[in-house]
């Protein structure tokens, strides 16, 4: 039986992805580059440093370890910018019914966001007191697609993994939910989320019972 319900943060929980790309091409701009948002999509769910490898490899850019530090910096101080702002109105549409409904059902609940500054997000959206457990980018080693959040998500709440229905907006993220033997439901379009048990645009006029059955 299902006992939980593991929920990644960005783009799930709030539209961050969209902060994360602004200051990520902002400094692509500033290395004499562009990324698209397609080259974004692959960024979705992959820690910091490993996007800004993706990115300088993106952009033929070589440089030594110290500069990428420096950059990887530079980027988290622009995106708290944008972060810094945030309010509860940030919270995706169907968020707050959907938790109503998870509770309602007795399901356990957990953050899995490979992002360092999801502490900071929750506090600044009012939803910390929302989750069981929250496993964030300070108490894990290795990103999505890696299983690792989602296996430390469900040994948190003392579950084991395959009684989790891993939430995620992406491909990095579902493939990260199904290696930890988890369910995975996809947040976004069903021609990118390919390998997701079931795809919704979103978590709005989505309930617990429909997800149970189809799993
Ligand atoms: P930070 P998630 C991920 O969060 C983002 O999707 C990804 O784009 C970002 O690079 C990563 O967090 C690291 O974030 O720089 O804040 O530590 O989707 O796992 O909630
Ligand atoms: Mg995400």
């Amino acid at each position: 039986p299902v006992k939980a319900f593991l929920f990644d943060l960005d783009g799930v929980i709030v539209d961050t992805a969209i902060y994360h790309y602004q200051a990520w091409r902002r400094m692509a701009n500033e290395l004499g580059f562009d990324i698209s948002e397609e080259f974004n999509e692959g960024l979705k769910g992959v820690s910091r440093m490993d996007s800004l490898e993706l990115i300088l490899a993106h952009g033929n850019v070589q440089l030594p370890e110290e500069k990428k530090q420096e950059l990887a910096t530079l980027k988290n101080q622009w995106y708290l910018e944008l972060v810094s702002r945030m309010t509860p109105t940030d919270i995706l549409p169907g968020v707050p019914a959907f938790f109503a409904q998870v509770r309602e059902a007795g399901l356990k609940t957990a953050l899995g966001s490979v992002s360092k500054n999801a502490g900071l997000i929750l506090e600044r959206i009012g939803m910390t007191g929302q989750f069981d457990a929250i496993i964030d980018g300070n108490k894990i080693a290795k990103g999505k697609p890696d299983p690792e959040v989602f296996l430390k998500g469900a040994e948190e709440l003392g579950v084991q993994p395959a009684e989790c229905v891993v939430f995620e907006d992406a491909v990095a993220g579902i493939e990260s939910a199904l290696r930890a033997g988890s369910f995975a439901v996809g947040l976004g379009s069903p021609d990118v989320l390919t390998k997701a048990s079931m795809v919704f645009p979103s978590l709005e006029n989505v309930t617990v019972s429909q997800i149970l059955a189809r799993l």
